[in-house]
C-alpha cells in the first residue's frame, strides 16, 4: 500500500514540468528577457488592482519609470493594502522560493536581486520552478523580436519557439504593407496568389524558427467558417500550412482587447465564446491538430466535452484570468473527470522570468488535493494503483501528454 500524500508530493515535485505557452525570452533577446522585483511590481496583473485601490491620471500613470511604478505598486497593493490578490501573493512566493527576504523593506529586497547576472539567474529560476523547458511567444510582425531574428538569436534548448500570428489573422489590412517590405506579393483580397505568398511567409517563418506550433490570441466572437478575412486566411492559408508541417493551430480565445484602452496590456477584458467554431474545425478539418484554452470560466466545461470528442483537439492551461485558485480548482476537475490525464492541466503565462515559480507552485497546491481525493476514491475500489502510475500521470499533464499529441 503506498503513502499517497508522501507519493504525490514527490512526484509533483520531483516532475519536470514543460510550460507550453509563456511570454518570456531567452538571453539573446536582451531587454525582451524581463527579471527580477521591479519587473515583477510593474507586471500587468498587479498594475491594474494598483489602479483600482489608488487610480491616477492616465498620463501621470504612464509617464512614470519603471522604477516609480514598481514604487507605486508596491506602496498601493503590499503596504496600503494586504497583499492578498493572487497575483500579490505569488510575488511574495517567489521571494521566499528565491531565498530573499519578505520583507516590507522594497529597497532590500532590491539589493538581493542585484546580485545576479542575467545568466545566472536564468539557471536558477529553471533549477528552483523544475521547469525543464518552455514555449516562446515568438511575434514576427513585433518590430523588436523581429530584429533579433535577423541579427541576434542565439538558442537555448530551454527555450522553444512558437509561431504567433494574431496579426496576420486580425490586422492583416494594417500589416499586409509589411508583409510586401519583406518581398510577399499580397494583396489586400486573399485570392489564389495572395494565398500562395502567405503560405510562403508561413513556411519561411516556420523554417526559421523551428516553432512548436503557431498560435493566435482570438476574440469571443472568433467564428469560422464566415465571409471575413480572418476565416479565409485561417482556412487557406494557416491551416493547410499547419498540415504540411504537421505542427498545432493553438487557438487562445475570448479576449476582449483594450476594454479599458488608457491601462494599455493591462487593458484587456474577457468575453463568453462559442464552441461550435472548434468542434467545426475539429471536425472538418481531421488532419490537422487544434490547441485551445479559453479565457471565460464559463467556456472550461464546453471545451473539456469537446476535447472528449476530438483526439485532433488538445486543450491546454488555466489561461490569465483563470489562473486564480477557484478556477484552476474547478477546471482541474473537470478536465481529471471528463478526459483524464490527457491535457495539459496548466501553463504559466509568465511574462517576468521570475514568475515560472509561483504560477506553477500555487498551482500544484490546487492538483496535490484534486489528486489525492481522485486517487483516495480509485483505491477505495480496490484498485491496485502503484508509485509508478502516479508518476506516469503526472509526467502526462505536466507536458507529457502534450508531447504525445504533436508527435502524432
Ligand atoms: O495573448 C496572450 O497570450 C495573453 O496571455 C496576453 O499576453 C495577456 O496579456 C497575458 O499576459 N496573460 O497572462
Ligand atoms: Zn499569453
Amino acid at each position: 500500500m503506498i503513502d499517497l500524500e508522501k507519493t504525490i508530493d514527490k512526484y509533483l515535485d520531483e516532475t519536470p514540468i514543460y510550460d507550453i505557452h509563456t511570454h518570456l525570452y531567452n538571453e539573446s533577446f536582451g531587454s525582451l528577457l524581463l527579471w527580477g522585483i521591479d519587473e515583477l511590481l510593474v507586471y500587468h496583473y498587479l498594475l491594474a488592482e494598483a489602479n483600482r485601490y489608488n487610480p491616477m491620471p492616465v498620463e501621470k500613470l504612464w509617464a512614470m519609470s519603471k522604477k516609480e511604478m514598481a514604487e507605486y505598486v508596491w506602496k498601493t497593493v503590499f503596504i496600503d493594502h494586504t497583499p492578498i490578490s493572487e497575483s500579490a501573493q505569488g510575488l511574495l512566493t517567489t521571494l521566499k522560493v528565491l531565498g530573499c527576504p519578505v520583507t516590507k523593506d522594497l529597497p532590500k529586497i532590491r539589493e538581493f536581486f542585484s546580485s545576479f547576472s542575467t545568466e545566472e539567474y536564468i539557471d536558477k529560476i529553471f533549477a528552483l520552478s523544475n521547469v525543464k523547458k518552455l514555449i516562446m511567444t515568438n511575434d514576427p510582425f513585433d518590430d523588436v523580436e523581429f530584429n533579433v531574428w535577423e541579427k541576434g538569436y542565439k538558442e537555448d534548448p530551454r527555450f522553444e519557439t512558437a509561431l504567433r500570428i494574431d496579426a496576420l489573422l486580425l490586422k492583416y489590412p494594417q500589416i499586409m504593407s509589411k508583409l510586401q517590405r519583406w518581398g510577399y506579393k499580397v494583396s489586400p483580397m486573399i485570392n489564389p496568389s495572395a494565398q500562395e505568398e502567405i503560405k510562403r511567409f508561413l513556411r519561411d517563418w516556420i523554417e526559421k524558427i523551428n516553432p512548436v506550433y503557431l498560435a493566435a490570441s482570438l476574440p469571443p466572437t472568433f467564428k469560422v467558417p464566415e465571409n471575413s478575412l480572418t476565416s479565409d486566411i485561417l482556412l487557406k492559408c494557416v491551416l493547410p500550412v499547419c498540415e504540411e508541417f504537421n505542427l498545432p493551430f493553438g487557438m487562445m480565445i475570448g479576449v476582449k482587447k483594450l476594454i479599458n484602452p488608457d491601462l494599455k496590456l493591462a487593458g484587456d477584458g474577457v468575453g463568453r465564446s462559442d464552441i461550435s467554431t472548434v468542434e467545426y474545425l475539429c471536425a472538418n478539418y481531421p488532419k490537422n491538430k487544434f490547441l485551445l484554452t479559453y479565457l471565460s470560466k464559463e467556456d472550461q466545461h464546453s471545451s473539456v466535452v469537446c476535447a472528449r470528442k476530438f483526439a485532433n483537439l488538445h486543450i491546454f492551461g488555466c489561461w490569465w484570468f483563470c489562473i486564480n485558485p477557484v478556477i484552476m480548482d474547478e477546471m482541474t476537475r473537470m478536465r481529471i473527470e471528463m478526459i483524464g490525464s490527457s491535457v495539459t492541466l496548466h501553463h504559466s503565462d509568465a511574462r517576468v522570468l521570475d514568475q515560472l515559480i509561483y504560477k506553477w507552485l500555487h498551482f500544484k497546491r490546487i492538483l496535490k488535493t484534486i489528486l489525492t481525493e481522485k486517487y483516495t476514491t480509485l483505491m477505495e475500489t480496490g484498485w491496485d494503483l502503484t508509485e509508478e502510475e502516479i508518476k506516469r500521470d503526472i509526467y502526462s499533464v505536466f507536458g507529457g501528454a502534450f508531447e504525445e499529441f504533436i508527435s502524432r
